[in-house]
């Protein structure tokens, strides 16, 4: 495949033009507003700002996806089952630093751990935790809590996306090598476009060609449109001039930007992902965006998420994590650990390699999939 020529789905073309048949509107109603940043989103005029709701209320009834996707974290919690089975009122000090040990070794990190184990201590002085069954369900409770308040920082539904009333509204993904970003970006972009967006995404990783082809790759799937791939070019020119192209057009409601994996400690290619930021300003003119920051961080990672989304945050500024490969990881517990001390929400889980494998996150979800009712 000429990656020089990718640009829409299922096509090669060199650019953009309005008369392809990729980008006419769908066949939902879809009104070509004018090309300025207050172009109105199309089906409503507030299609866009409905969207997270309704990708997060579609994926709700989604138990068992996200059940099965944390089968190997919940195995890891196994333990602490065999430590209520031995519970005692009378040496409950004992249980509870075992309990302690138990959630640091399922990735809950030693200050999340310590506060989930001093608010079951708290209700065991309180007389309302007395048995095994009253233990595990304050257990259930202090986690449930932490993620809750955790995610409610930022205001109340943060857990959506929050996509602005303007279009097109604008992601940005960004994460460390191999955390899962082009993987999402085409679930979500799915996920997007089956609620009525048109959505076009941006290869902004140009740190290897192989990048733009899996990204164009996932367009094909989630049948929306892709920009250009442009060989060893700057990526805040690429995603600058991939928003630009958007805004032109005027028909898109959502654009999604790719951006290469980086160390978070990698100084130099931090600086570079704050530039991709400001480029999104440049390119659509407005420098509310983007409106998401997302973070992908890998699930199998365990607690080292949590330096990660500090020194992304750091950077630019994170609005919602995504946890990918719960299903194939033990350690998705680490999670609550950046929820509590970061305050940042988690908007989605990926649970598998395929299109659908993407579930709005629920704390309630999450922590009944942890430690379901026995
Ligand atoms: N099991 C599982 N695998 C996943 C999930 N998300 C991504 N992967 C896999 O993880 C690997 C890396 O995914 P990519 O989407 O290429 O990751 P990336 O962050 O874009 O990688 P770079 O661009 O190289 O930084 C691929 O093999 C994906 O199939 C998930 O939720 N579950
Ligand atoms: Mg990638």
């Amino acid at each position: 495949m000429d990656l020089g020529r990718i640009s829409t789905t299922g096509q090669q073309r060199s650019g953009l033009h309005s008369s392809s048949p990729c980008l006419q509107p769908r066949k939902r109603v879809t009104s070509r507003g004018r090309m300025s940043t207050n172009v109105r989103a199309s089906g409503g005029p507030n299609l866009l700002q409905r969207i997270g709701r309704l990708v997060r209320e579609k994926g709700q009834s989604d138990f068992d996806r996200v059940f099965k996707g944390t089968a190997k974290t919940r195995e890891r919690l196994s333990v602490v089952d065999e430590l209520l089975g031995i519970w005692s009122l009378d040496d409950y000090e004992a249980t509870l630093e075992e309990l302690e040990e138990a959630l640091i070794a399922a990735d809950f990190g030693p200050k999340t751990a310590l506060k989930v184990v001093d608010r079951i201590r708290d209700g065991i002085k309180a007389g309302r935790v007395k048995t095994a069954d009253d233990t595990r369900v304050a257990l259930k409770d202090a986690i449930l809590e932490l993620l809750r308040k955790g995610n409610e920082k930022q205001g109340a539904g943060s857990s959506e996306l929050k996509l602005s009333s303007s279009k097109p509204a604008v992601i940005l993904v960004v994460g460390v090598n191999g955390s899962g970003k082009t993987t999402t970006i085409g679930k979500l972009a799915h996920k997007l476009s089956n609620e009525g967006a048109k959505v076009y995404l941006v290869p902004g990783d140009t740190f290897r060609a192989a990048a733009a082809e899996q990204l164009a790759e996932w367009a094909k799937r989630a049948n929306v449109t892709v920009g250009a791939f442009q060989d060893r070019a700057k990526p805040q020119k690429v995603i600058a001039q991939g928003c630009e192209t958007a805004l032109k057009d005027g028909s898109y409601d959502v654009v999604i930007c790719d951006t290469a994996g980086r160390l978070h400690t990698a100084y130099a290619l931090m600086e570079e992902l704050e530039a991709c930021k400001k480029a999104i300003g440049t390119g659509t003119g407005d420098q509310s965006q983007p409106n998401e920051v997302l973070l992908v961080l890998d699930g199998t990672t365990g607690l080292n998420m949590l330096n990660q989304a500090r020194e992304f945050n750091e950077s630019v500024a994170v609005t919602g994590l995504i946890l990918t490969k719960l299903d194939g990881s033990a350690r998705g517990g680490a999670v609550v650990s950046v929820v509590d001390q970061l305050g940042i929400p988690v908007k989605f889980v990926g649970v598998g390699e395929a299109l659908e494998d993407l579930q709005p996150f629920n704390e309630d979800t999450f922590a009944d999939a942890l430690f379901p009712k026995s």
